[in-house]
């Protein structure tokens, strides 16, 4: 068990985060209305509003929250107990990231900042909206730095032995996570403030857009390798095995340091201010930050396999009946990680430069987040959930909630099937995203073609309202674990916190040597930006002022 300050700020974190989810939650139920012209919102409410407040609060708000209360708690509990310092910056980390995010959310809620989580340049939110943003910022590194401090604490005791695979991939998602703010934090610094407090006119769009981008795709990441380290450590605990490729783990993390920033301009593929070349550069790249997902999906695969067949299962596939199916712990990652593979293929597409003129700026793109960060990342955050939070609390995650989150998850998968498979196709057939609803001006072609089955706006507004009910339901068994659910150590069973064993005794020390990882990343960084950045800062067009369009 967690020393107690750890655990209180693990249980903040994870606090903030769903309440952060029931706001968000509820955007997302109001959008698939109004987009589908069953709603009117009220003229005080706007749908570009609702919108911001559904990618700011789920995208960017409960994923942090969430993955801070998930590091802090693996970090103490396998490298020990924080110390005062580490207690200290963890909650002055916490307290700064709330600040920030109540701040950005009160702005947006007041209709001044319905600029959407991408907050585009010229489209101008209050100055407050971005230094709410430069806030949340800071308050991660807060944390980011607690949490690496306490690892150099556990290296500096433990001379030459690499650390445990789980505060491994804990500080390889915060090196990735200190480089990327970086770009966002010197556009919103340098550019959004002083353009949105009136003291410079105008501001360098094409610039703005590229610093963001340099965050924005690394930021997917960010949500992934926390999913990724469950995936890794945790599931083959509950497997009963260990961890397939100990080297392989921390060489797939390693990859994402490199591939994971240099490679945002494919967001921008259809930008004009960028040439070719560059843009041609990072879609190789892109393609290289595939493989440590192959490799995962390797490992995983493997893990399932080693398990099943260690519990009996014979034949091609009689490994597959031998999983823990009962277990929602497991399936609840099984469907997430299922939802992946249509998700980074729908990314490859993405990705294909050609392809990309097909999809960008449509519904489809909106899919391929609900299968990316949506489900794969959000649910196994859900898995993870059902025994953080009574890990933390020491209360028994029961037999009739286990049930309960057998349904919630079941029901997320179903909705999100109908909702992202409407999604995809409606967008391939031109569909445009990041708008309200649209009658298309009576046009009689595009209106049948939105009329089919799955291609329809019908379907997408079931299928999201069943998400919604889902949430609330995960909402009941988070609000149970916290606070009604029975206390376990009454008959002295906590729940785990399940970490596998994994065998370094061949693991390659250097894969720890941060400073070759970070000077490599650094290299493709310069390669990849350094050029069509400074083109951009010498050749600047003249700048835009701002719109408020809403
Ligand atoms: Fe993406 C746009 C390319 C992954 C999120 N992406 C977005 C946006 C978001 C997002 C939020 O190149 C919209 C941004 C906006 O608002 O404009 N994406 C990729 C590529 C990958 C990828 C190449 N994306 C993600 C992940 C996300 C995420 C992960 C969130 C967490 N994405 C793009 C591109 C765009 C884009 C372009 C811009 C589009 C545009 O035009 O605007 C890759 O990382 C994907 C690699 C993944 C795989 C899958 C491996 C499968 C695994 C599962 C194994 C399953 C098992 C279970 C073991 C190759 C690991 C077995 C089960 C059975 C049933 C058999």
């Amino acid at each position: 068990m967690v020393g107690i300050q750890d655990r209180k700020l693990a249980l903040w974190n994870v606090g903030v985060a769903y309440i952060a989810f029931i706001i968000g939650t509820f955007c997302g139920l109001l959008q698939v209305f109004v987009r589908n012209d069953a709603l009117n919102l009220p003229t005080w409410l706007n749908y570009y509003q609702i919108l911001t407040a559904h990618g700011v609060l789920l995208a960017l708000i409960y994923t942090t929250f969430f993955i801070f209360a998930f590091l802090i708690a693996g970090m103490s509990k396998t490298l020990g107990g924080f110390g005062p310092k580490v207690n200290l910056f963890g909650w002055l980390g916490f307290i700064v990231t709330t600040i920030g995010t109540a701040l950005a959310t009160v702005m947006i809620i007041s209709g001044k900042a319905s600029v959407m989580y991408t907050f585009y340049a010229p489209l101008k939110a209050s100055g407050w909206f971005y230094v709410g943003l430069a806030l949340v910022i800071v308050g991660t590194w807060l944390s980011s730095f607690a949490l690496i401090g306490h690892y150099i604490v556990w290296k500096k005791r433990n001379k030459g032995q690499l650390s445990p695979l789980f505060a491994y991939m804990t500080i390889s998602t915060l090196i990735l996570w200190i480089i990327a703010c970086l770009g966002v934090v010197a556009t919103v610094v340098f550019q959004y403030i002083p353009w949105a407090f009136g003291w410079v006119d105008t501001i360098n769009v094409e610039l703005s857009r590229s610093l963001f981008w340099y965050f924005g795709h690394p930021l997917v990441y960010f949500w992934l390798l926390p999913a990724y380290i469950a995936w890794y450590v945790v599931v083959p605990k509950i497997l009963g095995t260990k961890v397939f490729s100990d080297s392989l783990a921390r060489l797939s993390f390693v990859l994402f340091i490199l591939f994971s920033i240099p490679v945002g301009f494919h967001h921008q593929l259809t930008e004009p201010g960028i040439s070719s070349f560059w843009k041609f550069l990072q879609v190789v790249l892109t393609f290289m930050v595939i493989i440590p997902s192959l490799m995962t999906a390797f490992s995983m695969f493997a893990t399932f396999e080693i398990s099943g067949r260690k519990k009996g299962g014979t034949g091609l596939f009689g490994w597959f009946k031998k999983l823990p199916w009962k277990d929602v712990r497991f399936t609840s990652i099984f469907i997430a990680m299922a939802f992946f593979i249509p998700g980074g293929a729908g990314g490859i597409i993405n990705a294909s430069f050609q392809l990309n003129e097909l999809v960008h700026n449509t519904l489809w793109i909106v899919g391929h987040f609900h299968i990316t960060v949506g489900t794969p990342v959000a649910m196994t955050f859900m898995g993870i959930t059902f025994w953080l939070i009574p890990y933390l609390t020491g209360r028994k995650f029961t037999k009739r909630l286990q049930r309960l989150a057998f349904i919630q998850v079941i029901s997320w998968s179903v909705g999100m099937l109908l909702m992202s498979t409407a999604q995809h196709i409606l967008g391939l057939l031109g569909a445009p995203r990041r708008t309200a609803y649209s009658g298309y001006n009576g046009n009689v072609n595009a209106l049948e073609w939105f009329d089919g089955i799955l291609s329809n706006h019908v379907t997408m507004a079931v299928g999201g309202t069943i998400l919604f009910l889902s949430a609330m339901l995960l909402l009941y068994i988070v609000a149970n674990l916290l606070f009604v659910a029975p206390k376990a150590q009454l008959n002295g069973e906590f729940e785990e916190f399940p970490i596998a064993e994994s065998d370094k005794s061949h693991t390659p020390k250097f894969l720890e040597n941060w400073w070759i990882w970070i000077g490599v990343a650094v290299a493709l960084i310069i390669m990849a930006y350094a050029l069509p950045l400074s083109h951009m800062i010498q050749h600047s067009p003249p700048g835009s002022g701002h719109h408020i369009t809403w």
